[in-house]
């Protein structure tokens, strides 16, 4: 697919989406997001890509959504015209997602990055929801899933505040995987892309799915859930090659069937 603003690429099962408007820090206009959902969405049904690893540049990996492009908007406009009602298809990508952000993650930028399955963050990295800044709020989750991420405490004071935090802090906090050296990024984002993107596929997505149903459902409902999924995986060709190479004690070959 022709992009004009994100750079795509496919490398030993690793579907690669590099944001690329970097000349406005990756701020996250209309276009960029449709693009966006778009190639996701693709790679979502290509049997060659079993994660999607997510980037931005060096110094930022998105400030956020593209101010110039709101900022004359009015409430009518924005409920007409819904302009990011793209945005709620990135959440219904099945396969695993890994966002490697190498520098500000801010607003939509830091939206993004709690979308995908797991960061991994550089030294450089900060995360933050300075929406507070410009006289409006969070809109794609930095109300809920940061506050599921790193608490009411924190999650308060970030959006209250504007102020963002440190990779470090991230990492602390719980709101992401990793820090790592700002020149390691690269390799250890796609080294652990890769380690996801050799387990059996049909099992990557449904644990996936299953580890989301934690967060909108009872305890009960979502082990019933869990039971049900990990019962259908014994239909799948990978359950039976995975257990077969464990007893005869080589590395399994999974299909994704
Ligand atoms: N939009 C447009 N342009 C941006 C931008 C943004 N978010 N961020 C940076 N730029 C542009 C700057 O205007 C500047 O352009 P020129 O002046 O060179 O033409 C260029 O990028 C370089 O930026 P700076 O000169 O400011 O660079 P600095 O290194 O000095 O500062 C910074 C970096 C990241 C601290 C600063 O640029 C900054 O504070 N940026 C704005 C961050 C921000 O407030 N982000 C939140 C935006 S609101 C929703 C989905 C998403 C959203 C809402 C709803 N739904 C699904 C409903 C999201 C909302 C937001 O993200």
């Amino acid at each position: 697919m022709n992009t004009r603003n994100l750079l795509v690429s496919c490398v030993k099962g690793v579907g690669r989406v590099q944001l690329h408007r970097p000349h406005v820090l990756n701020a996250l206009n209309r276009e960029l997001i449709r693009e966006l959902v778009q190639v996701l969405e693709e790679m979502d049904q290509q049997d060659e890509i079993h994660v999607i690893l997510i980037s931005g540049g060096d110094r930022f990996f998105a400030a956020g959504a593209d101010i110039d492009e709101m900022a004359d908007a009015s409430a009518v406009d924005m409920l007409v015209t819904d302009p990011f009602s793209d945005w709620d298809r990135i959440r219904r990508i099945s396969k695993p997602m890994i966002a490697s952000v190498g520098g500000y993650a801010l607003g939509g930028g830091c939206e993004l990055a709690m979308i995908c399955d797991m960061i991994i963050a550089s030294e450089k990295a900060q995360f933050g929801q300075p929406e507070i800044n410009l006289g409006v709020m969070p809109g794609a989750g930095g109300t809920q899933r940061l506050t599921r991420a790193v608490g009411k405490a924190k999650a308060m004071e970030m959006v209250l505040t504007g102020r963002p935090i440190t990779a470090r802090e991230a990492f602390q906090a719980g709101l992401i995987n990793r820090v790592v050296p700002t020149e390691l990024l690269e390799n250890e984002s796609m080294k652990l892309a890769q380690e996801v993107a050799a387990k059996a596929p049909v099992a990557l997505r449904l644990a996936k799915q299953a580890v989301l149903r934690s967060f909108d459902t009872t305890l009960k409902e979502g082990l019933d859930y869990e039971q049900k999924l990990f019962y259908l995986l014994f239909a799948t060709h990978d359950q039976e090659e995975g257990m077969k190479a464990f007893k005869e004690k080589r590395p399994p070959r999974f299909f994704g069937k």
